[in-house]
């Protein structure tokens, strides 16, 4: 056995001594300066507490927000930071406890933190405009509820943007009566974007052009994936006025993608003994970018999703929409690893070393191709082959062979035939309104909830899909639905406009009503090109994936383009909720509305349930 006390003083060691990161190393709070804190001791009995000296813990908890200089290379921008530091501080607590969070303001602008995952009274859950007023400046705000879960979580920022300039943190619950499955050790990863462009600017760019990030929209002709494309797929995306390149909106063009706040050049790097089983903690907290991860030669056990256990699943690659969070089970060989998570239209990755000595690298792998669009992913649902245009050519083998306008007249007219697959019928869509907010109506939306995440198609290794997502046991809290909601993720990408059924949230009268206590089922239905990550407040919902009473429990689903996803929730908490896509400008611009449970507990008690202001 190796001597931990000894390693310990080697690895601190060795952290102080890399100096060329020491400037910003300011920043990071000590969770995410290195490993060597998150440690079990050595034979760990399961569910042990692992060693949490620089997690904020207890029943009060401080937490200032303020405006810090961060440095990225030679550039240095305000960053919105906790306790002055980027990540925030990891906060640890445990399930059954009691919590108070006193979050001061330190800006002159309102603030606000909101604790994504939990499960608490809804005056607690952060969202200004929606469940309290918001932190004004100079205020300190308390929020306190009853600690009901376990698992890994986050909390951000719902005001102005903010979470996209680096107020976010991760927030780990270690369960009351220990974890289910033992590691030896723990290391808490949060993925994040990071530009030195403000959230609102690159959403003022993104409104005057849409394609104003991505680079290769304008080249994809030439080379999307190596080879031309043929002239007769080049017309048929023209005459559809969309682009098979249209992944993501921001782009390693503009941003630079961090693992625990540290860029690729001078990555983040945890330590290990050959042999342990390691647990990582992924929180994807970034404002925009999907992830795919993986650990080039070392499998991913998956043990949890979105804090909640889950039957372990091994698998190689993971697609990790904004707001999600994965726990794995690795257990590395005495070598080192890269953890790459390549953003999903493969403009840019974050990356970490996993390494059993300190100063080891592994090789970084190169970017992959980009993807590009199929005919699935435009809602065209499943005819034949879907290789990217080979589906369309399919249709246009009981077509004339024409050229030019004749030939896009008769593919209309033979669309419009074959079941309307006109890009913008309402018929294919009822309870959409027909605003200028919308400029596409997938025509046949299909079930993907077992379909890999875009651009994963072809890869020669595992894949996780949600469909492989199973409780650890069967769960007796789950109901058959007493009715269902439908719900269109809807667009319009030329305008920058995103919203629910054609309403941006600005238009939106009413919100969604739920009975205390009914059974519902959302089905989300998305009409876009773009998968949309889908998050409810307030509630953890059971993904329908076909695993009947062992479906996963989720906070946050990835509804893939032109598909659709549906989930069952009890609404067993009284309040207004927000429900939103977690792209943060996507929300910002309109793809946000409120549910809203009735009827509310007993005014009187709900008192004690309620913050206070000092
Ligand atoms: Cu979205």
């Amino acid at each position: 056995m190796i001597s931990h006390a000894m390693n310990r003083r080697a690895l601190l060691g060795a952290v102080a001594s890399t100096g060329s990161a020491a400037a910003i190393c300011t920043l990071f709070p000590d969770w995410a300066r290195a490993q060597t804190m998150h440690h079990h001791p050595s034979g760990a009995a399961p569910g042990s507490a692992p060693d949490t000296t620089s997690a904020l813990q207890g029943e009060d908890i401080k937490l200032s927000i303020a405006r810090t200089p961060f440095s990225l290379g030679k550039r240095t921008a305000m960053a919105t930071t906790v306790n002055g530091s980027l990540p925030g501080p990891l906060i640890r607590l445990r399930e059954g406890q009691d919590v108070r969070l006193h979050i001061t303001n330190g800006l002159d602008v309102d603030t606000s933190i909101h604790w994504h995952g939990l499960l608490l009274p809804f005056e607690m859950d952060g969202v200004p405009g929606v469940t309290f007023p918001g932190i004004r400046p100079g205020e300190t705000f308390t929020y306190r509820f009853p600690v009901r879960q376990s698992g890994t979580y986050w909390y951000h920022s719902h005001s102005g943007g903010q979470e996209g300039t680096g107020l976010m943190g991760p927030l780990v619950i270690d369960p009351a009566d220990g974890e289910r499955i033992a590691a030896d050790r723990e290391m808490v990863i949060v993925l994040s974007d990071w530009s030195f462009t403000a959230p609102m600017e690159i959403l003022r760019k993104l409104k005057i052009a849409p394609d104003y990030y991505n680079f290769r929209q304008q080249t994809w002709f030439e080379a999307p994936s190596g080879k031309p494309m043929a002239l007769p797929d080049k017309l048929k995306w023209g005459r559809m006025r969309m682009s098979p390149a249209d992944i993501a909106d921001v782009t390693g063009a503009t941003y630079s993608y961090l693992v625990n706040g540290h860029a690729p050049e001078a990555p983040w790097s945890g330590l290990f003994h050959p042999g342990e089983r390691v647990r990582l903690r992924v929180i994807n907290a970034s404002a925009m970018t999907l992830f795919n991860l993986r650990i080039p030669g070392l499998p991913l056990t998956v043990i949890a999703a979105d804090g909640s256990d889950v039957k372990p699943v091994e698998t190689d690659e993971v697609q990790i929409g904004v707001a999600e969070t994965y726990d794995f089970l690795v257990t590395p060989g005495d070598r080192a690893y890269t953890l790459v998570a390549e953003s999903i239209d493969r403009s840019g990755m974050a990356c970490a070393t996993l390494a059993p000595r300190p100063g080891m690298r592994a090789p970084l792998p190169p970017l992959r191709k980009p993807p590009l669009l199929t005919m699935k992913d435009m809602g065209m649902g499943d005819m034949g082959s879907m290789n990217g245009m080979g589906a369309m050519d399919g249709m246009d083998h009981s077509m004339h062979h024409g050229a030019g306008e004749a030939e896009a007249k008769a593919e209309a007219k033979s669309m419009d035939h074959a079941g309307s697959m006109r890009m913008r019928d309402p018929d294919n869509a009822p309870g959409v309104t027909l605003t200028p907010g919308v400029d596409m109506i997938a025509p046949m939306p299909v079930d993907r909830t077992g379909d890999r995440g875009l651009g994963l198609d072809d890869v020669d290794h595992r894949v996780l899909v949600y469909t492989d997502l199973e409780a650890p046991g069967p769960r007796r809290d789950m109901a058959p639905p007493t009715r269902e909601i439908e719900v269109h993720l809807t667009g319009n990408m030329e305008r920058y406009m995103w919203s629910f059924d054609g309403q941006r949230f600005s238009e939106i009268v009413e919100p969604i009503r739920l009975s205390h206590n009914e059974r519902v089922r959302f089905k989300l239905v998305n009409l876009t090109m773009m998968t949309h990550p889908i998050h409810l407040h307030g509630f953890l919902f059971d993904l329908v994936n076909g695993k009947g009473d062992r479906q996963p429990r989720k906070h946050t689903v990835n509804v893939l383009p032109g598909g659709f996803v549906a989930f069952d929730v009890t609404a067993d908490a009284p309040g207004d909720w927000a429900f939103h896509c977690h792209l943060l400008l996507h929300m910002m611009s309109g793809m946000f509305n409120v549910v809203t449970v009735r009827p509310l507990e007993d005014e009187p008690g709900r008192d004690n349930a309620a913050g206070d202001v000092a």
